[in-house]
């Protein structure tokens, strides 16, 4: 059961509404391939990533980076809808939403692409790195702490489908 605050809520959604996604996403998707290379052997359709200049100016990387990027935006769009919401039942329901929005994203990778869960932290980790670098004096601390929460949640969701 995850309970986010509205100062967490409105950190995340700040968060997104400031990232560029087509310069962000591009970044993110080079780092993980460059920096944790073991992931390039899910990516065999992504032609050329045989150096990290290769990788910086393969266009299916970018996309990739900015597919991803929309996929984590969905889960920051589902966070929480309890204040639409009437009764407990219903707010009880709704804690688990990210895991609900992910529960295909979740088969997928597990069934069909085979995605090692523990290359969900190493993503997570270098998005961290994506928005320091752009944010840089205003990721604070606790900034910082709303965005670990947020992307344990969402990585825990997307593990969920594994056995
Ligand atoms: Mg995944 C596809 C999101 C980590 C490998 N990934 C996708 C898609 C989304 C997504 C939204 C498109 C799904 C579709 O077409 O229906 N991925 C996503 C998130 C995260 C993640 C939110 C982590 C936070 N993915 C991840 C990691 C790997 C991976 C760590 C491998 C190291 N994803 C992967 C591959 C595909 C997707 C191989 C298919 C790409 C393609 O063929 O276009």
């Amino acid at each position: 059961m995850v309970v986010w605050t509205d100062q967490e809520r409105a950190f995340i959604q700040d968060i997104f509404s400031k990232l560029n996604y087509e310069d962000a996403g591009p970044e993110l998707y080079c780092r993980v391939l460059i920096v944790y290379p073991w992931t390039q052997r899910y990516f065999g359709g992504f032609g050329n990533l045989y150096s990290a200049e290769a990788i910086k100016s393969n266009p299916m990387v970018a996309a990739h980076g900015i597919v991803v990027l929309h996929g984590l935006d969905k889960a920051m769009k589902n966070m929480d809808d309890i204040t639409v919401l009437k009764g407990l039942e219903k707010a009880l329901k709704n804690m688990d939403n990210i895991k609900n929005t992910f529960t295909a994203l979740s088969e997928l990778h597990s069934e069909k692409l085979q995605v090692d869960p523990g290359n969900f932290q190493l993503l997570g980790d270098c998005l961290t790195v994506v928005l320091a670098r752009r944010m840089t004096t205003d990721f604070t601390p606790d900034i910082q702490a709303a965005w670990q929460k947020f992307l344990s949640v969402v990585i825990s969701a997307l593990t969920r489908q594994y056995y």
